[in-house]
């Protein structure tokens, strides 16, 4: 299903992590191009090579995306100074890396319940459990990190 992207200008937060790395390349070999995926198609607004998350389903509202991972999202702030952090504000994700997997966790530092998001893969509505993400996660992300 297509539909047309949203002008979602409002307040837009391009954050790297703490440590603004470039996602951790790995060595691509014949059979992780032909392995077969489900792939959904990547939103304007997420950077090839990073992950993003949004504060509304389908890709709208505030952004943030990451290249490496972020540690915290209580220590980024959106929208006007000092109103708002981005905690537990996720309610759609996509994965535009180009090598590996998106992880994102419901506490900060990487612990707790997680999703996995292949590269490549978006879900456009946390607060349900189809689509690609099979568990309600709404609101709840806190870290997230490229991993292998
Ligand atoms: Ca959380």
């Amino acid at each position: 299903m297509k539909r047309p992207l949203l002008a979602v200008a409002a307040i837009v937060a391009l954050v790297n992590g703490p440590i603004a790395v470039s996602e951790s390349a790995r060595a691509s070999t014949a059979s992780d191009s032909l392995e077969a995926r489900a792939v959904s198609p990547a939103p304007a607004s997420c950077k090839k090579g990073s992950a993003c998350i949004w504060r509304d389903k389908s890709y709208g509202g505030d952004r943030i995306s990451f290249t490496h991972r972020i540690d915290s999202y209580a220590a980024i702030l959106i929208g006007d100074v000092g109103y708002r952090h981005a905690n537990d504000i996720a309610s759609s994700l996509y994965n535009n890396g180009q090598y590996n997997r998106a992880k994102f966790w419901q506490h900060k530092d990487f612990t707790g319940p997680s999703i996995l998001l292949e590269r490549q893969n978006g879900d456009k509505n946390l607060a349900d459990a189809t689509g690609t993400v099979k568990k309600v996660f709404n609101d709840r992300i806190s870290s997230s990190m490229f991993v292998q």
